[in-house]
């Protein structure tokens, strides 16, 4: 696995001058010894003003790590993670990012979110010679980047209700009777392709981002054909886009979209394509 790179980019998501403390590649494992390394300490405003979806500012008052704390889930997918003696802030497991704090996130340690990966087989496959897929992707608010419609996962909730609502939210902006019945057939048969950390930007030395992709594919393209996509909540646009090339996608999307590719037997696009600039 290689290391993480969207968690070390300055300036730091939604400021103009959080610069990180530059980590290089061989630098990024705990595991290498750097005695003198001092990340830049930050937590925006809102994050500390306390809202309920966010912990208290001390991290001391934080007494159930590694486990389920009354309905927030406080287990990562990397298994356990090592908590900081003098100031009891969890470390990171993917490694150092260059900044310290929770910057835009909620909670220390992990922070679960859950993403629908929503596929078909593409319309028009005539001058195609493999089989591709399109997925449907939105374009963040927040940064423009093209991205699976996902989000934080709410307390109480599993990781597929979570990609449900979320796709309801920000790709349908419904919660009419007859399309959440629309999106619960499509999810019947859905599946958990992903469970892992997750290459955000706005990742910490203590707090990071985690996610469950959820895999709903629409085989006959009958339960998708009337549906009507519309961009709501966080997201900018929505819209079908074809698997035949390397799109950039936010965070680890891409990883979690190739899985899902592989899984349906489609055109493994990766293979003959090169990075794509667009976003
Ligand atoms: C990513 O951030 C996850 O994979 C998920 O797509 C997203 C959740 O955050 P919000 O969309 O709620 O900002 O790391
Ligand atoms: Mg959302
Ligand atoms: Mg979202």
């Amino acid at each position: 696995t290689s290391v993480h790179t969207r968690a070390r980019q300055s300036p730091y998501v939604g400021t103009k001058d959080v610069q990180r403390t530059a980590v290089p590649d061989s630098k990024v494992s705990w595991k290498v010894n750097w005695p003198d390394y001092k990340a830049t300490e930050y937590t925006a405003s809102k994050v500390l003003k306390n809202p309920p979806w966010a912990d208290d500012p001390d991290a001391k008052k934080i007494k159930s790590f590694n486990e389920f704390d009354g309905k927030i889930d406080r287990r990562s997918f990397m298994g356990e993670y090592e908590i900081d003696d003098k100031t009891n802030r969890p470390r990171n497991p993917a490694g150092r990012t260059g900044l310290s704090g929770r910057g835009l996130l909620g909670h220390w340690g992990p922070n679960h979110a859950a993403d629908p990966v929503v596929t078909r087989w593409a319309k028009d496959q005539s001058n195609l010679k493999e089989k591709v897929l399109e997925i449907v992707l939105i374009n963040r608010k927040d940064n423009n980047h093209l991205a699976l419609p996902g989000g934080m996962i709410d307390e109480g909730e599993n990781a597929f209700v979570a990609a449900k609502r979320e796709f309801l939210e920000e790709a349908m902006n419904s919660n009419d009777d007859a399309v959440v019945e629309q999106i619960d057939k499509l999810f019947e048969n859905a599946d958990s392709i992903y469970k892992d950390y997750v290459d955000d930007p706005r990742n910490t030395d203590n707090a990071w981002m985690e996610s469950e992709a959820i895999d709903a594919h629409d085989e006959t393209g009958e339960l998708t054909k009337d549906l009507r996509l519309e961009a709501g909540d966080d997201a900018a646009k929505v819209k079908w886009v074809q698997l035949d090339r390397v799109h950039n996608l936010y965070a680890s999307h891409e990883s979690m979209v190739r899985i899902a590719v592989k899984k349906h037997g489609a055109y493994e696009y990766w293979h003959d394509n090169q990075h794509s600039s667009e976003t």
